[in-house]
């Protein structure tokens, strides 16, 4: 029915992998869309799905209201921006590309410079994830924008909106990412650890796995609370319990020859925490001792 808010014209600048993924979401959901690519050849699918083809970023931009930008790093990032410049007057440009919180506000200054306005957003997902609420968003940047497009933006994904700083959403994309890589990598040298002892890496990962859906949840949770709060009960029991267990890890792993690094380092910060005389609190308590220092 013709009471429907007409589609808003998108602009996807960059149609790798991702981009292309959220070029075709969007035609698909019936937008009039336009891409750029520095590589035009790799645009051929997307004009072929009904996509629009413009030779510059600024002719692309100056297209439609809303301008995606997908490309592969900060630098690509900045050398477009400055082939849009002012086209992007009167615009939201929503930079999708993975990127530094630093990066993310000076891009910012510069398209609001120009008299658009910016968002930023992080995307954790693949491609192939794009249209579908496996795809998680996060965005930050002008409220006003993002409140004007998340419709549309929502067709690629679930998508959460984390306030005016337009670097919080390269915050929590590497947050997310990084505490990842943290137990991914403790995951890697644990199974180094199974498999020297002679047991089935598969069939410990699979138990691993439930437990991380079973217990640690409410673990994370109850640290979270617990350094929001400067307040640290036992978590995973006192650390007094905690503390010896850990020469039993340490002195395993290094009895195998396995990495023992962060175990090391998780002992010596348990072992400081129960000095300082906190050893009936839990282990979020070692969050004191981490740099920064607080104050
Ligand atoms: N692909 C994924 O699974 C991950 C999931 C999480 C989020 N990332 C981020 O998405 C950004 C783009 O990643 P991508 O997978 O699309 O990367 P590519 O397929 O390699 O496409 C890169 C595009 O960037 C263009 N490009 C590179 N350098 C420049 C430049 N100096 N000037 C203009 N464009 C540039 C490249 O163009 P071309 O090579 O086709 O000519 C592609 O369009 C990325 O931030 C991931 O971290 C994806």
């Amino acid at each position: 029915d013709d009471t429907t808010t007409p589609l808003v014209p998108v602009t996807v600048l960059g149609t790798g992998a991702m981009g292309s993924a959220l070029a075709r979401t969007f035609l698909d959901r019936g937008h009039a869309v336009t891409v750029w690519n520095r590589t035009e050849s790799k645009a051929a699918p997307l004009l072929a799905a009904g996509a629009a083809w413009r030779p510059t970023p600024a002719e692309a931009a100056a297209a439609s209201p809303l301008v995606v930008v997908c490309l592969l790093d900060q630098t690509a990032v900045d050398d477009v921006l400055a082939a849009v410049g002012g086209a992007i007057d009167r615009r939201v440009l929503v930079n999708l590309t993975s990127g530094s919180p630093a990066h993310a506000r000076s891009a910012a200054s510069r398209v609001t410079g120009w008299g658009g306005e910016y968002v930023d957003g992080g995307i954790m997902a693949d491609p192939s994830d794009i249209g579908s609420d496996r795809a998680r968003l996060s965005f930050s940047g002008s409220r006003t924008a993002y409140d004007t497009h998340e419709p549309t933006l929502r067709e690629l994904g679930t998508a959460v909106y984390y306030g005016d700083d337009p670097g919080l959403a390269a915050v929590e994309f590497l947050a997310q990412v990084g505490a990842g890589y943290e137990l991914l990598i403790g995951l890697l040298h644990t199974l180094r650890l199974v498999q020297t002892e002679g047991a089935d890496v598969a069939a410990f990962a699979e138990r691993f796995a439930q437990s991380l859906e079973d217990g640690y949840p409410q673990v994370v949770r109850a640290i979270g609370k617990a350094v929001r709060d400067g307040d640290y009960p036992p978590d995973l029991g006192p650390l007094s319990v905690q503390a010896p267990l850990m020469d039993d890890l340490v002195a395993h792993r290094r009895s195998l020859g396995v990495d023992d690094t962060r175990m090391t380092e998780v002992r010596e910060l348990m072992n400081a925490r129960v000095a300082a005389g906190h050893g009936d609190e839990g282990l979020a308590g070692v969050f004191e001792l981490l740099r920064p220092e607080k104050g």
